[in-house]
């Protein structure tokens, strides 16, 4: 094996300056070229040594224990950034661990650049038996936005300018790179090297609406009388922060965020129905939809929960992608470009003579938020032994609303879903779960890019159940000393800890854990800090002092194990639910 100095670019001998440049840096500079600066990934042949070099060159790199999480970080900083996150693993195993992560990332809308290092293609391609032998290119390309293999140093800044663009630009998504081992030896003259490398020149380019499709939206929405603006994560990734907050608070129209848009407007703005949803979905008549596609957590846009027996909907719809219109229901007026374009034109066609929703409508929503909030106040100044789910998120509500810069992070089931609705959000893309797919391990990949993209503190609200998909990566918390508070939610099992195993048999059922499982420990093993809490005032008091402290924490939260729900809010989707009606 060459050392990594015998590797570094060749220089000439008198001047010392280097005359010919390798794979390894040509790709380095590729990426420096184009302002990326951090690097998640796991190390192995062939990446090993690019990967030392990367931290040689002034580069971040954040090595992970599983390629899922570098994987995952990789996204969440995509959608932190705007910038493609980079995950970068090793042949076969490795990229198939990243692979969970890529496809989730394109699901999401969130750009990242999935880079694996391969075998040499000539045996792999007659199947001869190489070293982590695969296909990877074939395998990546359904999964992600768009796949490129580059096979000479030459093309490697092609390779990386079409990867950037393929990520950010349009709806962005998740691109695969393959990059044969063999690439990263091959030489170039310096000089051809570096002209080979390409600055991409604005990766994502404004798109602007036709102006006959603007005029379709505002007549409509000039029209509504039950008007509802529904904000998805697009909205919150299109950074149209001000903009998105002039239009709801200039035509008073009220609005509801789906998760990942919370806090683009602070979730306490008085337009938002977010406590009234049921009521507002059914009851409005004209919908301008902004960066959500109409998937199941929109019901299709249609059925019940969309009060279609009151009578057909109007949308207006704002999305980059073309297709995504017409998608599930019709949509009466498409906006199609970016949402800072479109909200911007939306803003300008206003003018001075809108006429605010009535106050029948907003007065209605009011007044149910008013009851909801209500009957949510209650629930949380309850103090019931053990912990319900609801007095332990009253404590992180709290935390929350102190620290209104903090990373959320939250994943499992009725954990995720009492966080959601609990857990008020104050800032834009703060809050990171498990989204499109409602995947679980997420918790860990987020929390470490939440804390090196932003440099704030990040509270992850997990389910136990969701934190052991990647509660190793406490170790990755602990060695790069990452401001990360975990709570785990500690019911002793997926949905909850008292299934019974009904067929006479001693395994526990499928869904229940160990009891009182000491998860606080896994923390102290690495240096962290770990407490375990059974009363709200202790959680207050260690959340406080994680905060204060910066120190990767692990809380873990004893909760009453006949609490939750079976998935949740979302039990109607389990088939045995059907077969029973
Ligand atoms: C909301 N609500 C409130 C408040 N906020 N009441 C009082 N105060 C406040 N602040 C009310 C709101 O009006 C709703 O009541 C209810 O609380 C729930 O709100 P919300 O917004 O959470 O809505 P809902 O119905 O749960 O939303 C649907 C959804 C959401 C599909 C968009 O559930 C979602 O994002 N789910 C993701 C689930 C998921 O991915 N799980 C993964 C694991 S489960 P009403 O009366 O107005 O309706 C899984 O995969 O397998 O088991 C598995
Ligand atoms: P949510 O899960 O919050 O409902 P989705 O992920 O379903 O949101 O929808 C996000 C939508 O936003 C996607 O259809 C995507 O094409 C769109 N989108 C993402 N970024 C932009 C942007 N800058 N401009 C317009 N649309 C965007
Ligand atoms: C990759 C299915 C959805 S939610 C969940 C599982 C296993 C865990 C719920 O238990 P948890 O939360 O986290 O303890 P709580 O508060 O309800 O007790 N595998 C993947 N994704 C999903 N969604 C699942 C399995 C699932
Ligand atoms: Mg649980």
């Amino acid at each position: 094996m060459p050392s990594i100095l015998e590797i570094k670019p060749e220089t000439d001998a008198v001047s010392e300056t280097p005359v010919l440049i390798d794979g390894f840096h040509l790709f380095l500079n590729a990426l420096k070229l184009n302002d990326i600066d951090t690097i998640f990934g796991l190390p192995g042949i062939p990446i090993t040594d690019l990967l030392r070099m990367a931290q040689a060159e002034g580069m971040r790199v954040i090595s992970f224990r599983h390629e899922q999480h570098a994987g995952n970080a990789a996204a969440a900083a995509g959608f932190l950034s705007a910038k493609p996150g980079i995950c970068m693993t090793v042949s076969a195993p490795g990229f198939l661990n990243g692979l969970t992560a890529l496809a989730n990332a394109t699901t999401n809308c969130f750009p990242m650049i999935l880079i694996s290092g391969s075998s040499e293609r000539e045996i792999v391609d007659l199947q001869q038996g190489d070293y982590e032998e695969m296909d990877q290119l074939a395998i990546a390309k359904p999964l992600c936005k768009a796949a490129f293999r580059v096979l000479r140093a030459q093309d490697i800044g092609v390779g990386i300018a079409r990867a950037i663009r393929a990520a950010v630009s349009g709806r962005p998504g998740g691109v695969y790179l393959d990059l044969p081992a063999k690439l990263f030896s091959q030489t170039l003259p310096l000089d051809a090297g570096l002209n080979s490398l390409i600055k991409v020149v604005d990766p994502a380019p404004s798109q602007l609406p036709g102006p006959d499709s603007v005029a379709r939206a505002l007549n409509l929405l000039k029209n509504a009388k039950r008007p509802l603006i529904l904000l998805g994560k697009g909205a919150a990734y299109a950074r149209a922060d001000a903009d998105i907050r002039a239009l709801v608070e200039k035509t008073g129209i009220p609005y509801l965020p789906m998760s990942m848009a919370k806090g683009l407007l602070p979730d306490t703005h008085e337009l938002s129905a977010a406590a009234t949803r049921s009521f507002v979905l059914q009851e409005a008549d004209v919908v301008l939809v902004i960066g959500a596609r109409l998937n199941w957590l929109l019901s299709h846009g249609k059925g019940k929960t969309w009060g279609q027996e009151k009578g057909p909907k109007k949308f207006i719809q704002i999305d980059i992608a073309p297709t995504e219109i017409d998608s599930n229901v019709a949509i009466d007026a498409p906006l199609v470009g970016d949402i800072g374009s479109c909200v911007s034109a939306l803003l300008t066609g206003i003018g001075g003579d809108w006429a605010k929703p009535s106050a029948d409508w907003t007065g209605a929503i009011a007044e149910r938020k008013a009851k909801n909030f209500g009957k949510m106040a209650a629930t949380l100044a309850a103090r019931p032994t053990p912990m319900s789910f609801q007095s332990a998120l009253s404590v992180v509500k709290e935390i929350v609303k102190d620290n209104p810069e903090a990373i959320v992070v939250s994943e499992g089931a009725n954990t995720l879903d009492f966080a959601r609705s609990i857990v008020d959000m104050y800032l834009p893309r703060k809050r990171l779960d498990v989204g499109t797919w409602g995947i679980m391990g997420i918790g860990m990949g987020f929390a470490v890019a939440g804390a090196v993209v932003t440099g704030q503190q990040v509270i992850a609200i997990e389910g136990d159940s969701a934190f052991g998909f990647s509660g190793m990566e406490v170790e990755t918390l602990c060695r790069y000393h990452l401001p990360v508070c975990i709570v785990v939610f500690n019911n002793n099992g997926i949905y909850k800890g008292t299934d019974q195993n009904t067929s006479g048999g001693n395994d526990l059922a499928p869904t229940v854990f160990v009891k009182n499982a000491r998860y606080e420990m896994m923390m102290q093993a690495f240096g962290g800090v770990g407490v375990y809490v059974t009363t709200t005032d202790e959680l207050h008091t260690a959340m406080v002092e994680a905060i204060a402290s910066g120190k990767p924490t692990l809380i873990n939260a004893a909760i009453d194990e006949t609490a939750g729900t079976e998935s949740g809010r979302i039990t109607n989707l389990n088939p045995a639910k059907a077969l029973k009606k």
